[in-house]
């Protein structure tokens, strides 16, 4: 047997409670294990506290699994009479019986040796309050991501004064503002709506002198050239009206060089009362010299004009996580996006956690990293992440024409075994970002572009779109990711198709329950179409949502059966290049 394919523990994403009853179990193996039994009970079974007596567990097969790359996903659901649980895996393969225990492989004879003791799994007590409970509302939103600078310019009057003509099209430059504002938001809300957006997420908003906003000079105030207080409070009430939810960006793994603590430090130095919120290793810093490069302090990456805030400092915490706390208080945000949410200390992360859970048991704390993130999802710091790895492993299958589907298959399954279930229901699911290439610029045209998108809309979690995206906005890496909404145009209907087809896709979204299920699994139906993709969205009993994608550069039989829910380039029973079918099937 592979023994290092096998591996399980009794936490995080391996074993974990759904809720106050079930404990969800997952195991990987090798694909040598053809058969896989978990034996489990009552740790004080047989009623002695851990006495010698040989304990029998019941024995039940588990046959749920998904395949990951080399190897097997095994899952099932235990509910625990006593809310606690004793337990070890029975594994067969082709010609070996094993057992699996928390101190290693036992074989079928070795367990017929009585007395021996054998270190089971457990799971000590399903405490309510340690499982992980993630706003149910995210599941159902589709989120429209905006940097406000090149969104819409709604009120010239507060134009910042190095400002420059509006541009549709051609690459454009960090440091060059365009006005965009929260006016401007406000006025393009019914735009959204229809769109079928149910979620913003704005770029950071607090005054700063870039026209990205995240080198903030003050938390507490909304930047001039973006709109003031008031403006902000109408946006989200003007959205709240729309069944819109708003997500602020809060940057708190550093500040702007203008932030008054910093000024403070740059004017007495080590005297300083504000010295200690920053991460200083020598005095004074040496600017011309590349003082982060030559780590005279800590900043983010290495700009000078980033100073890392040292949020192991409690008076850092406090102060930050008390603005935080009045913006979802008094300015009614639905949701909070940290910056760079890998590098701020994970006792900020739970601090923060509950005090906002304290004040809005549905906010959703959603943190920016862009690898495993588990360490932050035990359901104590963030509600999810940015699932870039999702988005990649995307966009990966229409670049490397080597991929099968099977790698498709593998890829998607790793995402979504990496973390809880709750949190996979609310995983921040996008293509491209403010960060990134546009989807668009990625991709050859305008088929696998919206084969994308339909497979974004389709996979568990909460969908975000760039702004833009609707209309197929091209753009390279930041900063030429970040071009101006071409609103004459859009008007003038120039991409009256484009706009329909996204729209389409997130409507669907949003009315179709099974494209929202978080269970999922990859039929074989095109295991001779290596270059077609197939995934079903379980819902009840035999009811499913499925969506076929066809790759292979060559038409596609598709059996012509259930209620087609969106199609692109499918005739009749033949699926195209690129085309795209979702269907519900009720057997
Ligand atoms: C921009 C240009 C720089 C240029 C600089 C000059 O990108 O090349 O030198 O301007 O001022 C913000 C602005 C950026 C700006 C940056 C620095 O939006 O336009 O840079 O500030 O001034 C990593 C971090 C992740 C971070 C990305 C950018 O992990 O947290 O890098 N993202 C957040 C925001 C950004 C923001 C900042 C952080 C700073 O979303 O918009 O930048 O507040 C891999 C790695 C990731 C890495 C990712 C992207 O996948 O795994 O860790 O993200 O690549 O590089």
């Amino acid at each position: 047997m592979e023994f290092n394919g096998v591996y399980h523990q009794a936490s995080d994403n391996y074993c974990y409670p759904l809720n106050e009853d079930e404990l969800i179990i997952n195991l990987k193996t090798g694909y040598d294990v053809k058969e896989v039994n978990i034996i489990l009970g009552d740790p004080f079974a047989a009623g002695i506290l851990g006495g010698g007596e040989s304990w029998n567990g019941n024995k039940e097969p588990i046959i749920f699994k998904k395949k990951l790359k080399n190897q097997i996903w095994w899952t099932t659901t235990v509910k625990p009479e006593y809310k606690r649980l004793k337990y070890y895996f029975e594994l067969f393969t082709e010609d070996e019986h094993w057992f699996y225990f928390e101190d290693g492989f036992v074989s079928g004879e070795q367990m017929e040796l009585e007395g021996r003791s054998r270190q089971c799994f457990v799971f000590p007590w399903m405490n309510p309050c340690d499982i992980p409970v993630t706003p149910k509302w995210v599941n159902e939103t589709v989120w429209y991501q905006i940097f406000p600078d090149r969104f819409c310019n709604g009120d010239h009057s507060i134009d910042p004064e190095n400002v420059v003509p509006w541009r549709n099209h051609g690459k454009v430059k960090n440091e060059e503002c365009f006005g965009g504002d929260l006016a401007g938001i406000i006025q393009k809300l019914d735009y959204l709506k229809d769109l079928g957006i149910t979620g913003l997420y704005l770029t950071p908003i607090n005054e700063s002198p870039s026209n990205h906003k995240y080198d903030t000079t003050d938390y507490t105030k909304i930047d001039p050239n973006f709109g003031d207080e008031e403006t902000f409070q109408k946006l989200v009430s003007e959205a709240h009206a729309r069944g819109m939810r708003v997500m602020l960006d809060g940057v708190f793994n550093h500040c702007g060089y203008y932030f008054a603590p910093w000024q403070d430090v740059l004017k007495k130095g080590p005297e300083s009362e504000y010295y200690d919120w920053f991460m200083i290793n020598e005095w004074p810093l040496d600017f011309k010299g590349g003082a982060a490069k030559k780590k005279q302090f800590y900043t983010f990456a290495f700009f000078d004009n980033m100073p890392k805030l040292n949020t192991s400092n409690p008076k850092v915490r406090k102060y930050f996580i008390d603005i935080c706390a009045n913006w979802v208080e008094n300015y009614k945000i639905d949701g909070l996006r940290l910056d760079v949410a890998n590098e701020v200390s994970h006792l900020f992360c739970k601090e923060l956690h509950l005090r906002l859970k304290q004040i809005n048991p549905d906010i959703y704390i959603l943190g920016e990293i862009w690898h495993n993130a588990l360490p932050w999802l035990r359901g104590d710091e963030f509600d999810a992440v940015m699932n870039y790895p999702l988005g990649e492993s995307i966009k990966d299958f229409w670049i490397d024409k080597s991929l099968t589907n099977q790698d498709f298959e593998y890829t998607i399954n790793r995402c979504y075994t990496s973390y809880m279930q709750q949190t996979n229901d609310v995983l921040f699911n996008l293509l491209d970002s403010h960060d990134t290439k546009r989807l668009r610029s990625d991709v050859k045209n305008l088929d696998e572009y919206f084969a994308q998108l339909a497979v974004l809309f389709a996979m568990p979690g909460s969908p975000c779109i760039y702004y833009g995206t609707e209309i197929a906005m091209e753009g390279s890496f930041d900063p030429d990711c970040r071009r101006c909404m071409p609103w004459d145009e859009i008007e003038a209907g120039k991409y009256k198709e484009r706009i329909e087809m996204v729209s389409k896709l997130i409507h669907l979204r949003a009315s179709e329950p099974l494209l929202k299920s978080r269970n999922f699994h990859f039929p074989d139906d095109f295991s001779d179409h290596p270059r077609v993709i197939q995934f079903r969205k379980m819902g009840w009993v035999d009811t499913y949502v499925e969506v076929i994608i066809n790759c292979s550069g060559e038409d596609v039989e598709v059996p012509k059966d259930g209620e087609i829910l969106f199609e692109r380039h499918c005739i009749d029973s033949t699926l195209l290049q690129n085309g795209i079918l979702i269907r519900r099937i009720s057997r």
